[in-house]
């Protein structure tokens, strides 16, 4: 169906060493011999080298290295071509150029790992992990995506559906012999699945506010009054001096963001205006981007100087804050006796680098509080899309098993299974309509 001769850069434009063309569809191979002189086809998978040419001037574009791929043994599954053209701006736009004019059309954005899912080479969740590793930023997020891409998070669905499935089958084996006395299922039985089944789904679900988070990267918002050295500790996190820092309290106007990784773990870190009632239009303007940027925090790294008592605006700061806090003692290279530190105050100074590697870890702890980001043995639910669809199923098995204890007929009540079945097969693309397929690959590059 999808198999006209699709062709794209699959690296980013600019400088480099090479830059990678893939060539697929039926009919990828002459494409490509209409452009490589010295191609052939096999062996595949073997690097040759050849001059490339345009197919209609014959005018020399490159010397380049090609494989060679028969289908079903590719990435899309497709008779493919993987070109390696020396890198830059000019070689690869003119080879891709002459393989359009030899037949090839140009790919969309995500076309190629699209066949993949169309030819069965991946699932949906596996297509997006590629998308996902692609993106990776921190370590964690990579070990989830890999993970992802190893089928973990579409067995662990998969397994839910067959226990649906087995749950049905109970189900249906009451519906026909309806007038043996206790069934030959056991009430229990049945009851016992029924449970089972939610939990593995509320697990699973459970994961799904870490997992979206280490996709996104969490909200690390530095707050605390002017001048207690939060733009300091920002780019102390970053390693890189993003933020202006000045002895003049109110030097931050306005909200900066930065990603940052604490502890393999990504962080979308932001300095903020300090918070105080202020005279200055632009800085209260500030100070009101300040809260709103706090109530969507996940987590909120409190500044206040070392050696001082908080004071009560501060307290009352602490008291109501709307997401978990790290309380951070600052300048402490400043004080000539230790802080008193309670067991929840970290004690930093940019100055000689003490407490900093502690704020990281407690960073992690707060912000990411599932092990399984950590160790990553168990799948996690990474996307909106998966968490609905594994709610949708959940909801379904809850309205059967209330079925069941109201004493609504059995074949009724398994409609509800039926449909917690295509939720779970929703998420896994076994059954995707083409606008979920759409939605999803919306977001790939051109090339992959
Ligand atoms: N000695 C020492 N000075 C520090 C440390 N951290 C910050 N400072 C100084 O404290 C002053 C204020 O630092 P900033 O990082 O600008 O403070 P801020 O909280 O961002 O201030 P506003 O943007 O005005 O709200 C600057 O003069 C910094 O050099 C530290 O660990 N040790
Ligand atoms: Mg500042």
């Amino acid at each position: 169906m999808l198999s006209d001769v699709i062709a794209a850069i699959s690296t980013p434009p600019g400088r480099s060493g090479i830059a990678l063309i893939r060539v697929s569809g039926s009919g990828a191979h002459d494409v490509a011999r209409a452009v490589l002189t010295n191609f052939r086809a096999e062996p595949w998978r073997t690097a040759r080298l050849s001059p490339a040419v345009h197919p209609d001037r014959g005018e020399l574009l490159d010397d380049i290295l090609y494989l060679t791929y028969q289908a079903p043994a590719s990435y899309t599954g497709e008779e493919m071509v993987e070109i390696s053209t020396h890198g830059g701006l000019l070689v690869p736009a003119e080879v891709l150029a002459a393989l359009l004019a030899a037949g090839a059309r140009q790919a969309t954005a995500g076309e190629v790992t699209r066949r993949a899912v169309a030819n069965g080479k991946l699932d949906l969740l596996q297509a997006e992990a590629v998308a996902d590793l692609i993106d990776a930023t921190a370590p964690a997020q990579r070990r989830a995506a890999l993970g992802q891409l190893d089928r973990g998070l579409s067995q662990r669905i998969g397994d839910l559906r067959q226990q649906v499935l087995e749950l049905e089958a109970l189900v249906c084996y009451e519906i026909d012999f309806p007038e043996e006395d206790a069934g030959p299922v056991p009430p229990e039985h049945v009851a016992a699945a029924i449970v089972h089944v939610e939990r593995g789904l509320e697990g699973l679900i459970g994961t799904a506010s870490d997992g979206e988070r280490l996709r996104e990267g969490a909200l690390a918002v530095i707050a605390g009054r002017p001048n207690a050295g939060k733009s300091s500790l920002f780019n102390a996190l970053l390693g890189s001096e993003r933020a202006i820092v000045t002895h003049i309290p109110g030097t931050t106007r306005d909200a900066i963001e930065a990603p940052a990784t604490c502890d393999g773990l990504p962080f979308r870190l932001i300095d903020t205006a300090g918070l105080r009632d202020s005279d200055d239009t632009v800085e209260r303007i500030g100070v009101e981007v300040s809260r709103r940027y706090l109530a969507g925090a996940d987590v909120v790294v409190f500044c206040a100087e070392a050696g001082r008592d908080l004071t009560a605006e501060e307290r009352a700061f602490l008291a109501s804050a709307p997401a978990p806090v790290v309380s951070v003692r600052t300048k402490a290279d400043l004080l000539e006796t230790r802080h008193p530190a309670s067991d929840d105050e970290v004690v930093v100074s940019v100055e000689t680098g003490a407490g900093l590697a502690t704020l990281r870890t407690r960073l992690a702890d707060l912000a990411f509080t599932t092990l399984a980001v950590r160790g990553n043995v168990e799948p996690l639910v990474t996307r909106e899309r998966h968490r609905q669809a594994l709610e949708r199923a959940l909801t379904e098995v809850k309205a059967f098993r209330g079925a069941r204890d109201n004493g609504i007929e059995g074949a009724v009540a398994a409609t509800h299974l039926r449909a917690a079945v295509v939720a779970l097969e929703d998420v896994i693309g076994l059954v995707t309509t083409e606008d979920v397929l759409d939605r999803v690959f919306a977001k790939f590059c051109v090339g992959k």
